[in-house]
């Protein structure tokens, strides 16, 4: 059984797609905890109707980065991890407390690494006149967003599209590929091999969300 400790700013939808993967999928594994740095994290209500322990470590009460980060492992390992899951968690982290979760600290980013780290991605693709766009689960390392890749997900860039329209297409991706990834760890199949993800037995490690899918899916009844 790998214990899961999952860390929101927000919303907390991928931790809620994880959740229930988890308890569906009947993972080895259980969610530990649900860490926000925001008080307001919406996500915080669902983890606790769910059973889940939750905490905040807000980082406007830390003088510095490194003073918060060390608050936070403190709060994280009292939960004795196997895997730290960022979810829309949206503070840069120090290179100490990366080090410390090396190998076991996941990430899901909102653009086809390496292209757009950072913030405002679906913008950034828009500006840059992308025609596919996507997410992007890696490892987290101390350089921010460039971590090995795990799994991607692609979209198409539509005529008309503006960010908010990306965002909603590109969230229903992660929602699929996130918990497919963090399965992965939980069942030991990711191995790190010189800055490079290897899945194994192997299954294809991308998700491409195309009109003829969507289609598809609103035919079924499960379209939004
Ligand atoms: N930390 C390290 N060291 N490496 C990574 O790869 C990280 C990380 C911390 C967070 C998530 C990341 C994303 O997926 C992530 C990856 C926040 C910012 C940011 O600039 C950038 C990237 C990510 C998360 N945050 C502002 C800050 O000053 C605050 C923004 C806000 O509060 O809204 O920390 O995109
Ligand atoms: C997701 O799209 C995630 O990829 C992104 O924020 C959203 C969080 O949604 N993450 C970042 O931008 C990290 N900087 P959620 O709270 O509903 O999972």
């Amino acid at each position: 059984m790998k214990n899961l400790v999952i860390l929101i700013s927000g919303r907390g939808s991928n931790m809620e797609a994880i959740v229930r993967a988890c308890a569906h999928e009947a993972w080895p594994a259980r969610i530990a905890a649900v860490i926000a740095n925001r008080p307001d994290a919406a996500g915080l209500a669902f983890a606790a109707s769910h059973g889940i322990a939750t905490a905040v470590v807000d980082h406007r009460q830390y003088p510095d980065r490194a003073a918060f980060d060390a608050a936070l492992a403190q709060t994280i390992d009292g939960y004795a991890p196997d895997l730290v899951v960022l979810a829309g968690f949206m503070r840069v982290l120090t290179e100490g407390f990366v080090t410390h979760y090396s190998g076991r600290m996941l990430n899901i980013h909102p653009s086809l690494l390496p292209s757009f780290p950072g913030l405002k991605t679906h913008q950034q693709a828009l500006d840059a006149g992308c025609r596919v766009h996507g997410a992007t689960v890696h490892f987290v390392t101390p350089t921010l967003d460039h971590g090995p890749i795990v799994a991607q997900s692609g979209i198409p860039v539509r005529a008309g599209d503006d960010a908010a329209a990306l965002a909603a297409r590109v969230l229903k991706t992660e929602h699929v590929i996130y918990p497919r990834a963090v399965r992965w760890f939980v069942e030991g199949r990711l191995a790190l091999d010189g800055g490079r993800v290897t899945l194994s037995p192997p299954e294809p490690q991308w998700l491409f969300l195309d009109d003829v899918n969507e289609a598809q899916a609103h035919n079924a009844g499960e379209g939004a």
